[in-house]
Parts: C-alpha cells; sequence; structure tokens
C-alpha cells in the first residue's frame, strides 16, 4: 500500500526522503487559505446584491411527514462557489441547480453514533490497528489505534505548519476525543460530549453509519444549498455579518491561532450541536463546530471544469476522481462547514461557498458527518418545483 494513501495518515503522512512526517497541509482539519502571509485571511467584503432570475428556492412544501430529526431542503437554483475568498479552488462561482431532498437538521451526534455502535458492533477506523507490513518504517506508536488531536501551541507560531498544532494520539476515537489520557472513555462520552458531534470519523465510518441508519452522505452541492439557507451569495449560513448583532453565530475561534482560543462564543473545543441558532432552512451548525464529509470525491479544478460547460449544473456528483496537488496520491474527499479551530487568520472555511476536504481515512477531533435522504417512493410523486 502507498504510503500516501496509508489509512489514518493523511494528517501526518511519511516522509520516504526524510524518514520524519511530513506536513501535509490540505487536511480538512484545518487547510490553510493560500496567500502570502502563512494562510492569513482577509475576510471578503459582502457581495453586491445581484438581481439574477436564474435563482430560484423552490416552493413545494415537503412531499411527506418529515422523518425524524430532518429537513426537507426544497432544492432550487443558487451561485456556488466562494468570490473574493482567496480559495482558487472555490472559484468560479456557477450555477447549479439541485432537487429536493432531507437533511438531517444537526451533525450526528455523540450519543446517535453510540447507539450504531452498541447496535452494530462497529468498531470504527480510528480504533482499528494498522499492519506493519503495510507502512514499513512508520513507528510502532503510530501503528495501534489513535487519531489526531488539536493541541494549542505554547505561543504564537507560523502557520505554515499543522503538524505543530496535531497530534496523532494513541487511543484517540469517538470515544475519547482528546485520547484516553483525558477522563475515562464513558464519562467523556455520554455525560460530557452526548449532544456534541461525533468526531474522528473516516469517511467509510460515515459510510457505514449511514446505511445502516437508512440514509446517505449529501453531495458537497446539497451541502452548500442547504448552508445557504435561502440567502443569495452571502457570507455566511446566517447572512453577511460575522457576529451579527455582535452575537456569535457559530462555534469557531476567537483569538490567536492555534495558540489561544479565548472561547468568545462559549466554547473552545466542539459544541452542543443546537448551541447556536439555525440557519434559514432550520439547520444547525453548518458553519463551525466541525467539518462534515459530503459524498463527493475532492479535485480543485471541479467547479472550474463545470464552468466551462456553460450550462446549469444539475444535481452535480463531484469528479470522477481525486486529486489534491498539495498530497498527490491520497484519495480525497470533500468536507464542509469549517470547524472550531477555524478563525480569519487560519482556514476560514466556515465562509459558506469555501470547500475543505480530507484523506479519506484520516479522523480528527474535529471531522464529523451529518446524513441526507431522499424522498420517500410515496414523496416521489411530488414536483420538485
Ligand atoms: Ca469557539
Amino acid at each position: 500500500m502507498p504510503l500516501a494513501s496509508a489509512p489514518r495518515l493523511g494528517v501526518f503522512k511519511m516522509s520516504a526522503v526524510t524518514g520524519g512526517f511530513a506536513i501535509a497541509v490540505s487536511c480538512a482539519p484545518a487547510a490553510p487559505v493560500p496567500s502570502a502571509s502563512h494562510g492569513a485571511h482577509q475576510t471578503p467584503a459582502a457581495p453586491a446584491v445581484r438581481t439574477d432570475t436564474a435563482v430560484r428556492i423552490n416552493t413545494t412544501a415537503a412531499p411527506e411527514p418529515a422523518p425524524k430529526d430532518m429537513v426537507w431542503i426544497p432544492g432550487g437554483t443558487f451561485w456556488m462557489g466562494c468570490e473574493g475568498c482567496g480559495m482558487p479552488d472555490a472559484l468560479p462561482s456557477h450555477v447549479v441547480e439541485i432537487n429536493g431532498f432531507w437533511m438531517d437538521r444537526a451533525p450526528v451526534t455523540t450519543a446517535e453514533f453510540e447507539r450504531f455502535v452498541k447496535a452494530t458492533g462497529y468498531v470504527t477506523v480510528a480504533e482499528r490497528s494498522l499492519d506493519a507490513k503495510d507502512f514499513p518504517g512508520v513507528p510502532e506508536e503510530m501503528l495501534g489505534p489513535g487519531s489526531a488531536v488539536f493541541a494549542p501551541t505554547s505561543r504564537p507560531v507560523p502557520l505554515d505548519n499543522p503538524l505543530q498544532w496535531w497530534r496523532y494520539t494513541p487511543g484517540a476515537s469517538w470515544k475519547h476525543p482528546e485520547g484516553p489520557s483525558v477522563g475515562s472513555a464513558f464519562r467523556v462520552t455520554v455525560a460530557d460530549r452526548a449532544d456534541h458531534p461525533v468526531v474522528h470519523i473516516a469517511f467509510e465510518d460515515a459510510q457505514v453509519y449511514a446505511k445502516w441508519a437508512g440514509k446517505r452522505l449529501p453531495t458537497e452541492a446539497e451541502f452548500e444549498f442547504a448552508a445557504r439557507g435561502g440567502l443569495d451569495r452571502n457570507l455566511y449560513p446566517w447572512g453577511n455579518e460575522l457576529t451579527p448583532g455582535s452575537k456569535p453565530a457559530a462555534n469557531i475561534w476567537q483569538g490567536t491561532f492555534p495558540a489561544k482560543d479565548r472561547g468568545e462564543d462559549g466554547y473552545t473545543g466542539t459544541s452542543p450541536v443546537t448551541a447556536f441558532p439555525p440557519n434559514g432552512f432550520g439547520l444547525y451548525d453548518m458553519g463551525g463546530n466541525v467539518w462534515q464529509w459530503c459524498a463527493d470525491l475532492y479535485r480543485p479544478d471541479y467547479f472550474a471544469v463545470l464552468a466551462a460547460q456553460g450550462a446549469v449544473a444539475r444535481n452535480p456528483q463531484g469528479p470522477a476522481d481525486s486529486f489534491d496537488p498539495q498530497e498527490p496520491g491520497a484519495s480525497k474527499r470533500v468536507a464542509k462547514g469549517g470547524s472550531y479551530l477555524c478563525t480569519d487568520q487560519y482556514c476560514a472555511r466556515y465562509l459558506v461557498g469555501s470547500r475543505g476536504k480530507s484523506e479519506v481515512s484520516s479522523g480528527a477531533s474535529n471531522l464529523g458527518f451529518r446524513l441526507a435522504r431522499n424522498r420517500s417512493a410515496v414523496g416521489r410523486g411530488a414536483a420538485d418545483r
């Protein structure tokens, strides 16, 4: 197995040249914004309001009673992408049309995931050992169960090396979000994190859960349409101001990343999934808190390919293959929403039109998921618009 696709080691890709662990800056946990100053990011100006007859939110009511804790997303036509964000992979903005679908109102919680594990006995990727034969040269301590855990630095640091604030932590998993040395498994999971999003979820984990739940991962286009909450080309899922009325709208980072999070929004780690107001569609945590897997493979040029076709992109499913020039050889899927580690100094992926990506076998302490569902056969009789 090529090292570049080493399960669970995407953040800590082995460097055959140095014998150490190379920087894999493309990790979804906190992908830096490409810019000249260590990922520094300037919040773009609010886009000009444009009247555009192509933009439409479908008005048909939900075609059937809502499944538990799901919201009907009516579908429609919208501008997808992030103009002026300094993120080339989120350009160009292009018109996308999607059908209506059901969306989980919030990310899957730790308590929900625990029910799944109890029902199925499922063991997540982070909880499995790797076979040393497949990973020659990888230190033994990294072959046991574990995952990437964020660790603040003791002082401000240049933002060019994520390994300064990510630790490959033996024993870290959804049961032990900071690793087994922090509290007991059950206390952390059930008492403290039950209503927080489950984390340390690899793409495979999300897929298996989805099959069990009779749902599926949303496409990237579905996620972005849903995240926009009916707003046209706004910067965030809740509007164009990061903190409208000086009230925090999402769980992100305040302070100097990655040294000191002042936690002015009430949280320095994950937060309960309904801690912040829902967006216009009634969806919680569509920006901030944790990254969320989408079904699409990741390529930075996908939007350019769609835009070059000239027509409205209808229900795009992502490219046929994955390629990330920052980490060639790694298989990546799209993740959306940013996380509690995002700040305007770094990442800024709470910008609703921005994109993230993650190596499919690598979880992290800020990576979770939520699910979508097609309308049922009964509901399918209703028109989309
Ligand atoms: Ca926060």
